[in-house]
């Protein structure tokens, strides 16, 4: 037996823990500043996350599962319940809820709501009070006395996943909060996401960023082919189609003589570049699917909510 498999075999503290709260709390940016690689897109636009995601930090004493939710929100849509929904299903089976509470937003009812669903389920939990780094100490402790309140918390934390400010805290508790048991990944893989659903988020953030209003909510990304050839240091050719609900929002994507497709095409190249490794060449068309977003079976087929 190698001695990798009988590391697998040993128990450590190990675990799920779902990270849930409102959009823009800061989840998928605490998942990716505990994994210390980007898994995760983040933006500043509500619920960037569109579907559950497992990251792994592993460690010599404990593995870390965590679980990265879409922010729990007043749904608009079809897209807005299957997010919700998606959501709320990781509460069911984990060892640990991380209840995020942004820090620079008062608690209101919409954290309440969360907290309400927090509270129901058997997991242990842990309050996480975010983004430190944007109040003064006064407000941080008004903050966490008061999200404190939300739900019977078993510990609490403060962090600012932006500025690394202790993110080994969370660790730590998170652990702490969580049973000896196997390790349930191998211990060098960081997310359970197949390739093409990171490649497709990956292009998607891009348009987050440089799109407002309704566009960012509008949009859905698909991988139409992705081919590796291993000649000279070895390219990913990919070919991606951004939909859109309208045609005024095609031209938005497109830009002045292709500008904006341009630019979210070589952002995203970057990006792609790092996670994979290798050289790509990144090909994004753009397509209308009107209303996309109220049709449960065009949301599954992006593999948003629960997927396919
Ligand atoms: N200043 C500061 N900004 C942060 C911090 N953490 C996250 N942010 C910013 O907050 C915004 C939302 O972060 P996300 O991680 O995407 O939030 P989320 O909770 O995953 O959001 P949804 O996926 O929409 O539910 C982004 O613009 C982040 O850069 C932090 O510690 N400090
Ligand atoms: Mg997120």
């Amino acid at each position: 037996m190698t001695r990798g498999l009988v590391e697998i075999g040993e128990p450590v503290r190990s675990g799920f823990v779902a990270l849930v709260g409102r959009p823009n709390a800061g989840k998928s940016t605490l998942v990716n500043a505990v994994v210390g690689t980007k898994v995760a897109i983040t933006s500043d636009t509500p619920q960037t996350t569109r579907h559950r995601l497992r990251a792994v930090l592993d460690r010599h004493d404990a593995q870390l599962v965590l679980v990265d939710t879409p922010g729990l929100h007043k749904p608009h849509d079809a897209l807005g319940e299957e997010l919700n929904r998606s959501a709320l299903m990781a509460l069911a089976d984990v060892d640990v809820v991380a209840l995020l509470v942004d820090s620079s937003k008062d608690v209101g009812t919409g954290d309440e709501w969360v907290a309400r669903h927090v509270a129901e389920s058997p997991a242990r939990k842990l309050l996480v009070v975010t983004k430190a780094d944007l109040v003064d100490e006064e407000r941080l402790g008004r903050q966490l006395a008061r999200a404190r309140k939300l739900a019977p918390f078993d510990s609490a934390v403060v962090v600012s996943a932006t500025e690394c400010f202790n993110v080994d805290g969370f660790v730590s508790e998170a652990i702490e909060l969580l049973p000896i048991g196997p390790r349930y990944f191998p211990r060098d893989m960081a997310t359970d996401q197949p390739l093409e659903v990171m490649i497709a988020e990956f292009v998607r953030e891009k348009v987050l960023h440089h799109t407002r209003d309704e566009v960012p909510h509008s949009v859905g990304v698909s991988i139409d082919e992705l081919e590796f050839s291993e000649k000279g240091e070895g390219l990913y050719r990919i070919f991606a189609t951004v939909f859109v609900e309208r045609e005024s929002q095609k031209g938005i994507l497109i830009g002045k003589g292709g500008e904006m497709i341009k630019r979210l095409g070589s952002e995203a190249r970057v990006d792609l570049e790092r996670l994979l490794g290798s050289k790509v060449f990144l090909d994004l068309r753009v397509k209308v699917k009107k209303d996309w977003r109220r049709d449960a079976s065009q949301i599954r087929r992006f593999g948003y909510g629960e997927g396919l």
